[in-house]
């Protein structure tokens, strides 16, 4: 798409905002309700972030459309009906749409704009923003709402410039329509990515090889039209369900809460019966110690291993399809639409790349140890440079010229996921050391926007203009993150959770999993945004 050609936008503003997705429209409606001057910037062509780029056939939200929704307006709730239980790409974006005009926040964001650095003056308190289209602003406050999934990981196949068909990456999708019809497409990944696109590109290719590096677990959606009578039974039960996300019990795919007994066997499969068949994430929270308890998650991790062998005829594929590396849920779990039963149409195949290694990309397809697979297309279903890979993309400088890279250069170091010290009035949103990535993300970034609003309030109305985090405090918090985390499995998995996906990434586990975010955060700023330094 060619870009808009526009002005270089120059001067000052109290606040910019990194991002266009539901975190950035967020946060741009909350700061505006302050009074603050903004700026927005935003890489895609419209809004919608994450939804903007991953067009791909099969895109869906793995959470339930009317819970992936902003609580903020009642009008907007009661206005916009999502037509399906688990909302597709298309609908996901009109969404984003429809809040961006509905709130008239559009005309904030210049698009098609990537920023390039963030330097903060010292002497000044604000700062300094420039963008790759010559844009040059200050602000006394900068809020990264960049989005944990944003930066496509793109690894480096031996031979991939030599392929003469067509390349796509799930989160690059093109904006037009991809032609499947007669072509026999290779699908390299079995993420949620992979695993949501295969059956869909199956509809149409006339062949489908998925090379698999790790099988992963996946939980069927039972997906729908969403019925009246479901809509009018969330919205009769919407105050217990935020009163449910506030004290927050709500909102986390996974509490790493419990110490619990272990249940039974024959107990915990009847349950993990009933969660399979009702369908979405729901058998991950079966039990509260499920990611905790290697008792407890070897019962579930072989009742999902026992669905895949009675759905896949093909004893074999079934075996290579079950995953054995991890325990279930401690990479991220998918939630699919016909996947296990794609691998009994005549036209899929699975190419097992732990037994037979990929070797090269040729000019025809791709050479695996045990032969050529001819291929018309390939698509990367490679996942994302995930949690800090948009932060470090810009050139990100603190206090005395301290670069963000270099700071985290053993793995992100964030206070309660908000504030990084050395870095003052710079706001993450959903970072790394909050539950980001393991919530509901649109409750996180409600939760997070209020704070950060309520906190620029304070500030102000203190006659204060700088908040800084603590070193200590944010030591603390790091600790208290690894912690946690060190409780559960989650640490047992090469997952993208940890870095694992990255060549060179540091091994930390990112999101927070402990039950009382919301409180701490909540605890924080009422005893004067404790941890904090104000000036
Ligand atoms: P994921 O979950 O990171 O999955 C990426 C997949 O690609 C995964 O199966 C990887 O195998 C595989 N992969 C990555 N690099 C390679 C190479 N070099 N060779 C072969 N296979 C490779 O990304 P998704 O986009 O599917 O999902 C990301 C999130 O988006 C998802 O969790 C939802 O929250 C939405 P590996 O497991 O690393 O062996």
């Amino acid at each position: 798409m060619a870009q808009a050609s526009r002005e270089p936008i120059v001067g000052a503003v109290d606040a910019v905002v990194v991002g266009g997705g539901f975190g950035g429209l967020y946060l741009l409606h909350k700061l505006r309700a302050l009074g603050l001057s903004l700026q927005g910037f935003e890489a895609g062509a419209d809004v919608g972030g994450t939804w903007f780029w991953n067009r791909y056939p099969g895109a869906r939200c793995d959470v339930p459309s009317l819970a992936y929704s902003y609580t903020f307006s009642d009008e907007l709730r009661r206005d916009w009906r999502w037509s399906e239980r688990y909302a597709a790409q298309p609908e996901i974006l009109r969404y984003a749409g429809h809040v961006a005009d509905r709130f008239d926040l559009r005309r904030l964001i210049a698009f098609e704009t990537r920023v390039t650095s963030v330097v903060f003056d010292e002497a000044a308190g604000t700062w300094a923003i420039e963008t790759d289209r010559g844009d040059r602003l200050t602000a006394r406050w900068c809020v990264m709402a960049t989005g944990c999934l944003s930066v496509p990981n793109l690894p480096r196949l031996p031979g991939q410039e030599r392929f003469g068909g067509e390349i796509h990456h799930t989160g690059r999708w093109p904006h037009e329509p991809v032609d499947f019809a007669g072509k026999r497409v290779g699908v390299i990944g079995t993420g949620s990515s992979g695993i949501q696109s295969i059956p869909r590109i199956a509809d149409e290719a006339a062949e489908v090889t998925v090379f698999q590096r790790t099988a992963n677990f996946s939980l069927p959606a039972r997906n729908g039209p969403l019925s009246d009578a479901e809509i009018d039974a969330f919205n009769t039960a919407f105050a217990d369900y935020i009163a449910g996300v506030r004290s927050g019990a709500a909102g986390l795919i996974t509490q790493a809460t419990a110490d619990a007994p272990v249940p039974p066997v024959d107990e915990q499969q009847r349950r993990y019966e009933e969660l399979w068949e009702a369908g979405g994430v729901g058998l991950l929270g079966a039990y509260a110690n499920l990611l905790v308890s290697e008792e407890v998650n070897d019962v579930a991790a072989e009742f999902v291993r026992g669905k895949i062998a009675e759905t896949v005829q093909d004893a074999a594929v079934a075996d290579d399809l079950a995953p054995r590396d991890h325990p279930i849920g401690t990479k991220r779990i998918c939630v699919d639409v016909d996947y296990y039963e794609a691998f009994n149409r005549p036209n899929v195949r699975l190419v097992n790349l732990r037994r037979t290694p990929l070797e090269t990309i040729t000019e025809r397809g791709i050479r695996t140890s045990a032969g050529e697979h001819e291929l018309d297309m390939i698509v990367y279903a490679t996942g994302f440079d995930a949690m800090t890979g948009a932060l470090l993309a810009m050139d990100i400088r603190g206090v005395g010229g301290a670069r963000l890279g270099d700071v985290w250069d053993e793995g992100p170091r964030a206070y309660l996921g908000l504030a990084v010290a050395g870095f003052p009035n710079l706001f993450l949103v959903t970072g790394p050391g909050s539950p980001s990535v393991l919530s509901n993300m649109l409750s996180s970034i409600e939760q997070h926007g209020d704070w950060i609003a309520d906190c620029i309030a304070h500030l102000r109305e203190a006659g204060l203009s700088r908040i800084a985090a603590d070193p200590d405090a944010q030591e603390r918090w790091v600790e208290r993150v690894a912690w946690v985390g060190n409780r559960t499995l989650f640490p047992r998995a090469n997952s993208w959770y940890v870095g694992a996906n990255i060549e060179g990434k540091p091994r930390v586990f990112m999101p927070y999993v402990g039950p009382d975010y919301r409180q701490k955060c909540e605890e924080v700023a009422a005893a004067g945004y404790e941890g904090f330094e104000l000036s």
